[in-house]
């Protein structure tokens, strides 16, 4: 019988770097429909903002699953993924400058398993909407010990 481990980032505690137009919570409620967005009004420059969760203890991190709002149009969203075991230091795993157009599901095994108690998700860039960027913002993030 294969075993997959449980996202360990369901329902943990999440804080973000912006004013909050969709709730931080959002982004790890198990539910793609519903998303984090920054409130783009009240900062200077849209990004880059992060997201963050801590997930209560050091685990080792072997993969993530990153899930963005639909998207038909063109330009893409870009990312970077940084894990940390004290939230002061952060550790770059993944970053993401060339993903499909539209692409709204990214997923992500590491070549090996990073320890990390807190992992940030911090968006660089966005699709272009009607000439100007998206507010940042995600449906849903999740990090597994294993690959499966
Ligand atoms: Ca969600």
């Amino acid at each position: 019988m294969l075993f997959r481990s449980s996202n360990l980032a369901l329902h943990k505690p999440v804080t973000t770097s912006a004013a909050e137009e969709r709730p931080g919570s959002n982004g790890n409620d198990g539910d793609t429909s519903t998303l984090w967005v920054a409130d783009g009004q009240a900062v200077t420059n849209l990004f880059p903002q992060w997201w963050t969760v801590d997930l209560g203890d050091v685990y080792d991190i072997r993969k993530y699953e990153l899930f963005f709002e639909e998207d038909k149009l063109p330009g893409f969203w870009k990312y970077n993924i940084s894990v940390s075991t004290d939230n002061k230091t952060y550790t770059e795993i993944d970053q993401k400058n060339d993903s499909k157009d539209g692409s709204r599901y990214e997923e992500k095994v590491l070549p090996e398993a990073v320890k990390g108690r807190y992992v940030r998700v911090t968006l660089t860039g966005a699709p272009e909407f009607e000439g100007a960027d998206y507010w940042p913002a995600i449906a849903e993030f999740k990090v597994y010990e294993d690959t499966q």
